[in-house]
């Protein structure tokens, strides 16, 4: 249980035994020169096809019953530093009324900041809250993109959470509403302070549990994208705990597919809907 499956703010990404592909081509550049010794051995077996590209990301498999995530770094310190500075200018979070959220017909204050971005018109309803999407900003589009060169996966929506300190958390739930297009991941890019982050089965929660299943613990690095990939989110909640330890800002975005026929019929339900988590 308190065993951490990955974390590593300070892996190398030059390991080339993934074919996926990321478009940071300038960021390439300057770690093919940290990789001298090993490119040159590469460089006879390299697919020439891939050259336009930056090279391919190490994904590490996570995977439990019915949970399946693949985890890497996606940017490197410097420019993960130079995100999470963009998104502090860019990102406007909600404030007032919109940020808060009802639980069980209490309204209670968002312990963090939350911001919602995606295609004109999309919308997305959680925790009784039906959240509008902002028109995306350069930061976003850039960061999205990347995702989506590095996964083959297409998102329209994006999820702000942005925690102050180890004080602002996120309490245990499961992405599995409705509007969310079931067979896409949902990725997960976080910048800044490393946060734990837990899985836990559906059948293990509450005093009468059916099973016995430890639960998944991982450490979110800064410039890292975890991806959960169906079924994890029938299976398993997961939550990012209070740690008084954390003294410094996080940024999480987690991208989604939102299948647009469907948000018009969820805006009808939201008045009625009850909620999970704070
Ligand atoms: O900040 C995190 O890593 C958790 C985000 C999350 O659980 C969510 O957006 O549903």
């Amino acid at each position: 249980m308190d065993k951490f499956l990955v974390g590593g703010q300070n892996k190398r990404l030059c390991s080339n035994d993934v074919p996926r592909r990321s478009p940071r081509t300038k960021k390439i550049k300057m770690e093919e020169h940290e990789c001298v010794e090993e490119e040159e051995q590469e460089e006879e077996e390299r697919d020439p096809s891939f050259e336009e590209f930056s090279h391919p990301i190490p994904w590490q498999k996570i995977e439990a019953d019915g949970l399946d995530c693949d985890y890497a770094l996606l940017f490197l310190k410097e420019e993960a530093d130079n995100l999470f500075r963009q998104l502090e200018e860019e990102v406007v979070y909600s404030t007032g009324e919109e940020a808060k959220v009802q639980v069980f017909g209490k309204v209670y204050n968002i312990p963090r900041k939350q911001a919602t971005y995606g295609n004109t018109g999309l919308t997305y309803t959680y925790s009784g809250v039906r959240r509008l999407a902002s028109p995306w900003t350069p930061t976003l589009e850039y960061i999205r993109n990347a995702v989506t060169d590095s996964t083959g996966q297409q998102f329209n929506f994006v999820l702000i959470n942005r925690y102050k300190d180890g004080q602002d958390h996120m309490g245990e739930h499961r992405d599995d509403e409705k509007e969310l297009d079931p067979s896409c991941p949902i990725a997960s890019v976080s910048l800044g302070a490393a946060r734990d982050f837990i899985f836990r089965h559906r059948d293990t929660r509450g005093k009468r549990s059916s099973r016995q299943i430890d639960p998944v613990k991982l450490e979110l690095a800064h410039g890292s994208l975890l991806l959960m990939n169906p079924p994890t989110n029938t299976f398993w909640y997961h939550s990012l705990p209070v740690r008084k330890k954390v003294l410094s800002p996080r940024i999480n975005l987690t991208f989604r597919r939102i299948l647009e026929d469907i948000t018009e019929q969820t805006t009808l339900r939201v008045a009625a809907q009850v909620v999970s988590y704070v």
